[in-house]
């Protein structure tokens, strides 16, 4: 089961304002028309899982000596479009990252400006649902702290990440969203390195998303944008991301 928070982790939470900000979020998961916003298939497995971890659990963490020789990459693994190309060309030099939606300040940062923020470093085991996982090391600022960074507005009830990728040629960009509860969480990440480099093109460089309470597809590779939201019911299919909308996957996909 989850470990119990740590001092540790709590002053790590506190260092980034997530230790304040989820006590909030925690209130805001109680209450019931924030839950019934969530889709039915999902609500046991949410409120079960929501019963049992209040924001005082981790993800378990692991030991560099437990970490995989090798981790598989998995999904799309080079988006190629001409704009993800240039940048690769240029290092990411003139990729910018965009927040937006409900926010004060909407940002569009560097990744000079990413590494320069507050990180933070866990290895953590990915569990991919077509059987295979894998332990490895993310290093990024924590999301809590882009969103404050944006000044997220109290309205938003999901953070979406859009993502450079086209999955095998869909018509559509790879996308995911978590909740607020997420989203502030210590452990959820947008990781620039891996296994201590920058993360690399199959792993979905310049940036991949590192939630570590869910399965491997809400793990969003090349994302390019964080947009706050009310609902997704108008993003795309409307499920809250690819394989949910595509293979009727659960959004919640907790583990
Ligand atoms: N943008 C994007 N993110 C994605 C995917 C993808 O195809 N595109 N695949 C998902 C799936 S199913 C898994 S298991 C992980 C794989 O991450 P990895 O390539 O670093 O192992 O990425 C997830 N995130
Ligand atoms: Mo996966």
């Amino acid at each position: 089961m989850a470990n119990i928070i740590t001092r540790r982790a709590l002053m790590a939470g506190a260092g980034t304002g997530a230790g304040l900000l989820l006590s909030g979020c925690d209130k805001l998961i109680q209450n019931q028309s924030f839950r019934s916003l969530i889709y039915k298939e999902d609500e046991a497995h949410y409120q079960l899982q929501r019963g049992l971890s209040s924001h005082a659990t981790l993800a378990p963490e692991y030991r560099r000596d437990q970490m995989s020789p090798v981790f598989r990459a998995n999904g799309s693994i080079n988006p190629g479009t001409p704009e993800y190309n240039g940048w690769v060309a240029d290092k990411f030099e003139s990729f910018r990252l965009k927040i937006y939606g409900l926010v004060n300040k909407p940002l569009n940062l560097s990744m000079a400006q990413i590494k320069s923020m507050p990180a933070r470093t866990q290895i953590t085991k990915h569990d991919c649902v077509e059987g295979w996982t894998a332990v490895g090391e993310w290093h990024g600022p924590t999301v809590g702290s882009l969103l404050k960074l944006a000044d997220v507005q109290s309205k938003a009830k999901y953070i979406v990440f859009h993502c450079a990728d086209h999955y095998h040629g869909a018509a559509l960009p790879y996308y995911e969203s978590i909740d607020m509860f997420d989203a502030f969480h210590p452990q959820t990440i947008l990781a620039w390195a891996m296994n201590g480099s920058p993360v690399t093109v199959p792993h979905g460089a310049p940036l991949r998303l590192r939630a570590e309470r869910h399965l491997g597809y809400k793990q969003a590779k090349y994302v390019i944008g964080m947009e706050a939201v009310e609902s997704f019911a108008g993003i795309q299919g409307g499920h809250g991301g690819y394989w949910e909308d595509n293979v009727d996957y659960d959004w919640f996909a907790g583990i």
